[in-house]
């Protein structure tokens, strides 16, 4: 008792302890942090973050943008995701660009990466290729997709 091994497994106890609250408090001010910058633009769905800026543009410049900011351009894969950028919309009552087109194939819509979209919530009638130059996606404030020109300014919603 009292002996080398002890005393080292003591002081191990307390810098574990240590850490333990030194953690803790890093998870509250963490937590409390990203309520704050997730106010008003933002929404957090599992693992993603939505995000606008307020900015307006055509695809190739709303593409852009969310790539330089490090992100890429909002990619639903889900319900969940959709109504998480619809709740962004109507803050702005205004549509926006998906991370989705037909540009290589007409009729096949895919992700930015070239995969095959694994969800949609088109509105009905949509897509309809209107006058055949409809190759981006729109999202309406009601969360419905409509395919829409590319050269359209929309809002921009990024994921992170
Ligand atoms: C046509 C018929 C409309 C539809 C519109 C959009 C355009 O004008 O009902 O809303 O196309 O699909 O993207
Ligand atoms: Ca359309």
């Amino acid at each position: 008792k009292g002996d080398k091994g002890d005393r080292e497994i003591n002081l191990l106890k307390r810098q574990v302890s240590t850490l333990e609250g030194q953690l803790r408090a890093l998870q509250s001010s963490f937590s409390k942090y990203k309520q704050v910058i997730m106010f008003p633009n933002g929404r957090i769905v599992g693992e993603k973050i939505f995000m606008t800026s307020g900015y307006e543009g055509n695809f190739d410049s709303l593409k852009q943008r969310c790539s330089q900011a490090g992100g890429q351009l909002a990619s639903p894969r889900n319900a969940a995701e959709n109504a998480a950028i619809q709740q962004i919309l109507v803050l702005y009552n205004k549509s926006a660009f998906l991370g989705i087109n037909d540009i290589q194939t007409e009729g096949r819509f895919k992700y930015l990466n070239g995969e095959n979209i694994v969800y949609s919530n088109w509105q009905t009638g949509e897509p309809n290729n209107d006058k055949g130059v409809e190759d981006c996606v729109e999202v309406y404030s009601s969360g419905k997709w409509n395919d829409k020109s590319c050269g359209e300014k929309r809002l921009i919603v990024c994921e992170f």
